[in-house]
């Protein structure tokens, strides 16, 4: 559901990260808007309770350059990862043009992280998008901790097709550029088709 200002020549698309509770979708934003220069981002909004967990959604809007003239405005949005705020989820997911994924490397959280993959499928579906045909990206994160799984057996379970992978520790910045510029790029090679 890109939309394209041809007067103000502007595309503007929506990447929703998704991914279970406290696996670092919050994170992953929040390392983007200190990282990029204050021209290029507006205000981050974070909806949130008083314990920082996302409470219906956070938001930033962002700029990576232009395309053939068109400047291209990416909206970022995370969904909240409790199980309880399925009715958000879903909401959030209306008029998407890419999907991050967010897993959390830890092994006690392998069981979320395929329960919420789930989920995502299940409410893509109810607003008519197929995971496997929309951009998309798996981003394992939290590489950090002491008890992860190993990368293999992660993808073994998570991963569907041929969608691009990245190993991230957000809470520090790494891979979360890679893993924004890798789903913006399908995001854009879409448009273009269209
Ligand atoms: N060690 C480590 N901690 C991380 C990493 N990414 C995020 N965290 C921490 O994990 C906790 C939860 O991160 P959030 O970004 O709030 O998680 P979330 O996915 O937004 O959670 P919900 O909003 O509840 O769905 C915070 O304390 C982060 O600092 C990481 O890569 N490594
Ligand atoms: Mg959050």
């Amino acid at each position: 559901m890109t939309f394209i200002n041809y007067a103000s020549r502007e595309i503007n698309c929506k990447i929703v990260y998704y991914g279970p509770g406290l696996c670092g979708k919050t994170t992953n934003l929040q390392y983007i808007y200190d990282a990029t220069a204050p021209t290029a981002k507006g205000k981050l909004i974070s909806l949130a309770t008083e314990t920082d967990r996302t409470l219906f959604f956070d938001f930033m809007p962002l700029e990576l350059g232009t395309v053939r003239g068109f400047k291209t405005r990416f909206h970022l949005y995370t969904v909240p990862g409790q199980v309880f705020y399925d009715a958000s989820r879903k909401l959030i997911l209306k008029g998407v043009d890419g999907v991050v994924f967010v897993a959390d490397s830890q092994e006690e959280r392998m069981d979320a992280n395929v329960e919420s993959l789930y989920n995502l499928e299940e409410n893509l579906s109810a607003n008519g998008y197929d995971l496997s045909k929309i951009p998309y990206v798996l981003q394992l994160n939290k590489r950090d901790l002491p008890n992860v799984l190993p990368v293999d057996e992660m993808l073994a379970e998570l991963k569907r097709n041929g969608e691009p992978t990245h190993e991230a520790v957000a809470s520090n910045g790494a891979g979360v550029f890679d893993t924004l510029k890798s789903v913006a790029k399908q995001v854009l090679t879409e448009l273009r088709k269209s």
